[in-house]
Parts: C-alpha cells; sequence; structure tokens
C-alpha cells in the first residue's frame, strides 16, 4: 500500500510502498478514503514536543474509510461500514480515567500517527472499540476534519462552560478555529475571532463571527476590553506563545481560557492576576468517542461544515511548508480515491 512517511524529524515526507497491515483480534483495517492534515501532524514530523512519536511513522489522524477486515473479538462493526480513526488510538479500558469517561487522559493510551501509524496511507489499522462510525449523509471528506479538529473545537467550548448568549473569543482561525468558530456559533455563543489577513478574518465572518481582529494591526486584548469589557471565554487554537498570552489578557473577570494550539514555547501566568480575577485555566486535549458522536451530529444536521480543500498525499510535503507559513485556510483533506 502506498504511504507517507518520516523517518528523520524535519526531513521530507516519502511516498513508501508498505506492506497492508494484519489485522489482530480487536483491530479493525480501514481502507482510508480521506483524511485531513492537522497541525499535530507537523509537529510530529518536526519532533517538536518533549513526547517524540514513533520513527520511522505514518502520520495522520484524521483518517476515514471503510472496514475492510474485523479481528476475532469485534461484534459490533461490519465491513463495509464507514469510520473514523481518530488521534485517540486506544486506551486501557480500566483506569479510573476510562470509567470516568474521560478515555482522552488514560497514561496507557496510545494515539494514531503517533505512537502507532496513522491515515497518510491507503489502509490504516485500527483499535475496533475506538473507531467511531460515520453519520450517513455525511461524505468522507467532509467528515475527515471533524475526527480531530472538530471534536477538539466541540470540546473545548463545552468544558468552556460559556453559556449561550456569552461572548466566546476563537483565537487562530486555522484548521480547527475555524469550525471553533461555527460550533461556538451552534451552540448559541458570541464569536469574536483573531487571526490575520483578508481571507481568514473574511472566513471567520462568513461563519459567523461578529467581530473579527487581525492581530498584526491591533492588540486583540485591548480591543477585545474595548469593544466588549473581556470575553466570558477564550479558545486559543494558535500555534504562537503571543496568541496564548493575548488570550490571557482577553478574559473578563471570572471567566475561562481553554488552552488547545500546542506551540513548542512554554507561557508564564500572572499569579495576583489570576488569583484577583478569578480566572479559570482548562486545558483540553481532543475529545472521548461520546464527543466525537455529538460534533459529527452537528455536521449531519448542516449546522457546521468544514471548508477543505482536497489534495493528494503526493503533495504532503507542499501542505506542510504552506502550514508552517501560516497560509492554508480551512483544512486541506488528503483524497486517496
Ligand atoms: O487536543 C488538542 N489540544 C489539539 C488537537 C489538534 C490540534 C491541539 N492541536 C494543536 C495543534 O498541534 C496546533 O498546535 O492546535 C494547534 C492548531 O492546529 P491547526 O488548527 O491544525 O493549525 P493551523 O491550521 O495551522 O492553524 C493555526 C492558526 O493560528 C494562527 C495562524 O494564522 C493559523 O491560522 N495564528 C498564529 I501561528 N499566531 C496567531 C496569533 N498570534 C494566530 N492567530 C491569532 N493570533
Ligand atoms: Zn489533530
Amino acid at each position: 500500500m502506498k504511504a507517507a512517511v518520516i523517518s528523520k524529524f524535519k526531513d521530507k515526507l516519502e511516498i513508501k510502498d508498505l506492506p497492508i497491515p494484519e489485522v489482530a483480534a480487536k483491530d479493525v483495517l480501514v481502507k482510508v478514503h480521506a483524511c485531513g492534515v492537522c497541525h499535530t501532524d507537523l509537529h510530529a514530523c518536526n519532533g517538536d514536543w518533549p513526547v517524540k512519536p514513533k520513527l520511522p511513522l505514518v502520520p495522520g489522524h484524521e483518517g476515514v474509510g471503510e472496514v475492510v477486515a474485523i479481528g476475532a473479538e469485534i461484534h459490533h462493526l461490519k465491513i463495509g461500514e464507514r469510520v473514523g480513526i481518530p488521534w485517540l488510538y486506544s486506551a486501557c479500558g480500566q483506569c479510573d480515567y476510562c470509567l470516568e469517561g474521560k478515555e482522552t487522559l488514560c497514561l496507557e493510551q496510545r494515539n494514531s500517527g503517533y505512537s502507532i501509524d496513522g491515515s497518510f496511507a491507503e489502509y490504516c489499522l485500527a483499535h475496533g472499540e475506538y473507531v467511531v462510525k460515520v453519520p450517513d449523509g455525511l461524505s468522507y471528506v467532509d467528515a475527515a476534519p471533524l475526527f480531530c479538529a472538530g471534536v477538539t473545537s466541540y470540546k473545548a467550548l463545552k468544558v468552556s462552560g460559556v453559556k449561550p448568549g456569552q461572548w466566546m473569543a476563537i483565537v487562530g482561525v486555522g484548521g480547527l478555529g475555524h469550525l471553533a468558530i461555527q460550533y461556538a456559533v451552534a451552540m448559541g455563543m458570541k464569536v469574536v475571532a483573531i487571526d490575520t489577513g483578508a481571507e481568514k478574518l473574511a472566513l471567520a465572518k462568513k461563519l459567523g463571527a461578529i467581530h473579527c481582529i487581525d492581530f498584526m494591526q491591533d492588540k486583540p486584548s485591548e480591543r477585545i476590553h474595548e469593544l466588549l469589557g473581556g470575553v466570558h471565554g477564550v479558545v486559543c487554537t494558535a500555534v504562537s506563545k503571543a496568541a496564548f498570552e493575548e488570550s490571557y489578557r482577553s478574559v473578563r473577570r471570572g471567566g475561562t481560557f481553554v488552552l488547545v494550539g500546542l506551540p513548542p514555547e512554554d507561557m508564564s501566568v500572572p499569579i495576583f492576576d489570576t488569583v484577583l480575577n478569578g480566572i479559570k485555566l482548562i486545558g483540553s486535549i481532543v475529545g472521548t468517542r461520546k464527543d466525537l458522536k455529538e460534533c459529527l451530529q452537528f455536521a449531519a444536521d448542516g449546522k457546521v461544515k468544514a471548508i477543505i480543500e482536497v489534495k493528494s498525499m503526493n503533495e504532503i510535503n507542499e501542505v506542510f511548508a504552506d502550514m508552517k507559513q501560516g497560509e492554508i485556510t480551512g483544512r486541506i483533506v488528503m483524497s486517496m480515491d
């Protein structure tokens, strides 16, 4: 099978011919039809984070396709069923986190396209208990970005506790951010969006943001305090320490800052202001199978739709180069068909 492989951090990916993986008892084999390209894939290929991925690696954790083989212990799926393979490849199912329905915090978790080969390939192995079905009526290409960008955005908004009618700032209108705007609007929040460039800000407006701020022209936190007296919540998806610092300063008293983006640098948090202003800081990592099911339903109901450009696997190095420059509007989805 054809797959995009990274062998050394910061090198280019190579398209290789790999053997189709063997199915063990709890696995399913998925013939991948589409896979979104997440900024996390670029972090993985650069070795940006303290926990490193396996090498060589087939990245990709927004793969969707059809089940073509099923392990002996998986009984709830059929051949031909349409499923997606999320970042959470598997968890132990037995620890306190798993038992509380917080499987994305499981210490035994494995991650598709990071600790296990992912979906930048014609076929991908998945754990039968952790794939999630794609609702009828949602195409493979439209469904793919929801398996990470969609569910991560949706979950971050859920944990923010921001209520309908309150202000939510979405910082970074990239793959995650352009979906976060749509989920926030669908959840009844009023949105202010922050990124740079006419194209991304026009998209944010079209997707329902009431105010759009160009961070190269204005200081977002000052503008947000002028306009709104601060926001009730902010979800920062930007890959930049400066964006996190600005996000922190944008929150009104008693508000919530949800940290989602994963720039390699750290930020420092002022203790005095956090205490006196009663600020809540929440880290949010992808979403559970239940979150995924909910987030896919928004799309199946026509309330959310990723803005997508379709490319082929052969173009992955150019896609990464554009992503590094912040030149992608919406999400790139690789079609394997
Ligand atoms: O579970 C999680 N927490 C999770 C899941 C998926 C992805 C976290 N992530 C992380 C990725 O690893 C990455 O670090 O979220 C980050 C964003 O992923 P993405 O949406 O896939 O990246 P993108 O499409 O490149 O969008 C990033 C946007 O940030 C903007 C860029 O212009 C781009 O549109 N941005 C930057 I860079 N600096 C900014 C700033 N100072 C900014 N926007 C506003 N202010
Ligand atoms: Zn991702």
